[in-house]
């Protein structure tokens, strides 16, 4: 066993997005760049002596031999101990739970997410700090510089460890240890919510469809919800991690989760369906024959918050992403409590959560989380909302009917553009961008522009600024239209138009989404030509 120095050439590119860095596995397949970005991120984080890795993945495609390097390179560079989820399986919140319970100095996250898996499909890499949450700009742009003057790697020639058996092993200096990927997490889960009440629902023959899209939320959900709390075997379906993921598309929404959906419609549709994601850290809940809009699911557990053993204190305040609707701040202000609104990424949460500003935070893209790790959960989504069914006896339809019928609805969509050449989505957003000053003032949609401008975020706790991030037109009555580019696609251009109206209004509440948006459709094409700039008439994805 020996320590190597190999001379290395810098990758274009290795820029971390909104959630790490997301590239087609072929691409992380060519010699030498999965070695350099994790040589750039070690460069970054400088002495490794006396600390604890974590490292982990979602299962996908290149999964095993990704983890395969990284110890050996983590064992070069001198840790002295990496904790590997057995089978190399580690959820996002899982590894933000084992970050935080053992104390580790960081982790690393190998997925790409609600992305497709396979040879074909995506892969990905992402870093997380202490706090267990994803690593800063300030961290994430520093790799990315790295990256562009790596001259050399580090890497022992070492043989394959084995992943699948618990257990220790020595590399050089470094002790690996093979961790039970589920133990950490679920004793966060159960610390948090009244698992007897939980229990005692599902005894009473309460149904739920859990599904995890053949995905890493298998084995957690059936741990919990099967294990712990007696769901019936058969509960938690498409349960077996694939490193393809079924040749599915690992996104719980009602586009990629049609077979939830289909059995929610059903006439003896259970009384809950939720689904998680690729990671297992996005969730989607759905009622019989009712999907809930996830900016919505995040008010109603903002409102009932102090019902969860784990919240009874009550909250310390709130945090959405700028797109996700403003429902939660209509709840927060009711609350007395502050709400914040940050850019799209779970990473500007971290802060607001460390310093103890807030408890509960969410985005519209189906992603929910507290306090309790600093992750998206989407397992935790699902046990908060099986607590309140428990212990408030009222549907999931009517909790969310309930929310409408006190602060009016926020009827909410985004759609999504994929696949645009980047030159035009970037054209776009620039013609966009040159038109905001003269907005204001104007009429559109029926309503004078109240503010037309490009997002930017100050974080409250150490004044770091985070700009251009997203157009938002919002008339005076509040409705809006948001324009950004994804950051985790890994093929051309994604647009984002994320669009919302506020219908105070009952006899409003049951129009269909897209009937009552159209209006504001309208608004987006008119300032923004999306048709001319992205050549397609629709989107290529409603949610
Ligand atoms: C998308 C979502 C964003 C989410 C991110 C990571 O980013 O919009 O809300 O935090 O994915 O989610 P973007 O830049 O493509 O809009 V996950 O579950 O893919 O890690
Ligand atoms: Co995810």
């Amino acid at each position: 066993m020996n320590l190597i120095t190999r001379p290395a050439t810098p990758f274009e590119g290795q820029r971390p997005g909104t959630s790490g860095l997301r590239k087609k596995v072929s691409v992380f397949q060519q010699p030498g760049y999965l070695e350099n970005f994790v040589q750039a991120l070690f460069n970054v984080l400088g002495d490794a002596r006396g600390k604890t890795l974590v490292v982990g993945g979602d299962g996908r495609f290149y999964n095993r031999v990704a983890i395969q390097t990284i110890l050996r390179m983590a064992a070069a560079h001198g840790y002295a101990r990496v904790l590997v989820g057995q089978g190399g399986i580690l959820s996002t919140p899982a590894m933000s739970a084992v970050i935080r319970s053992r104390s580790a100095s960081g982790g690393i996250v190998l997925s790409a997410s609600h992305n497709p898996g396979g040879p074909d499909g995506d892969f990905g890499i992402k870093y997380n700090i202490a706090n267990g949450g994803p690593a800063p700009e300030s961290v994430t742009e520093a790799i990315y510089l790295r990256s562009r003057e790596i001259t050399q790697i580090q890497i022992l020639d070492s043989p394959d460890l084995p992943l699948d058996a618990l257990g220790t092993h020595a590399l050089l200096g470094t002790t690996i240890e093979i961790i039970d990927p589920v133990a950490d997490y679920s004793a966060v889960q159960r610390a948090l919510f009244d698992f007897d009440a939980i229990r005692a629902l599902f005894a009473r023959g309460f149904r739920l469809r859990l599904d995890t899209m053949w995905a890493v939320g298998g084995p957690y959900a059936k741990a919990i919800i099967e294990g712990e709390l007696g769901a019936p075997e058969g509960t938690v379906v498409n349960a077996t991690p694939r490193e393809d993921f079924g040749g599915l598309h690992p996104d719980p929404n009602p586009v990629n989760a049609t077979d939830l959906i289909d059995h929610m419609r059903a006439a003896d549709a259970p009384d809950m369906g939720a689904a998680t994601d690729g990671d297992a850290d996005r969730n989607m809940i759905v009622g019989r024959n009712f999907a809930v809009s996830p900016s919505d699911s995040l008010a109603v557990l903002a409102a009932h918050a102090t019902r969860i053993p784990g919240y009874a204190a009550g909250l310390a305040g709130v945090a959405r992403s700028m797109p996700t609707s403003t429902a939660v701040d209509r709840v927060a202000a009711k609350l007395g409590i502050a709400c914040f609104e940050t850019p799209t990424g779970w990473k500007f949460f971290g802060n607001l959560l460390d310093a103890g500003k807030v408890t509960l935070c969410g985005e519209e893209s189906y992603g929910t989380g507290s306090s309790h790790i600093r992750e998206k959960d989407g397992l935790w989504a699902v046990l908060f909302w099986l607590n309140l069914i428990a212990v408030t006896g009222q549907s999931v339809e009517q909790l969310v009917r309930a929310l409408w019928a006190e602060h009016g609805r926020c009827v909410y969509s985004r759609h999504d553009y994929e696949g645009i050449p980047t030159d035009q989505a970037d054209a776009l957003m620039r013609d966009l961008r040159a038109a905001l000053p003269d907005l204001p003032g104007t009429i559109l949609a029926g309503e004078p522009v109240a503010i037309a401008d490009d997002f930017a975020y100050t974080d409250p706790t150490d004044g770091s600024v985070s700009s251009k991030q997203g157009v938002r037109i919002i008339l005076q009555s509040g409705s809006r239209v948001v324009f950004r580019l994804s950051g985790t696609g890994t093929e051309g251009a994604t647009l984002r138009i994320y669009l919302e109206r506020h219908a105070p209004d009952p006899a409003h509440h049951d129009l269909p989404a897209q009937q009552a948006l159209a209006p504001l459709v309208a608004l987006a094409e008119q300032v923004a030509r999306v048709r001319h700039f992205t050549g397609m008439d629709t989107p290529s994805v409603m949610t």
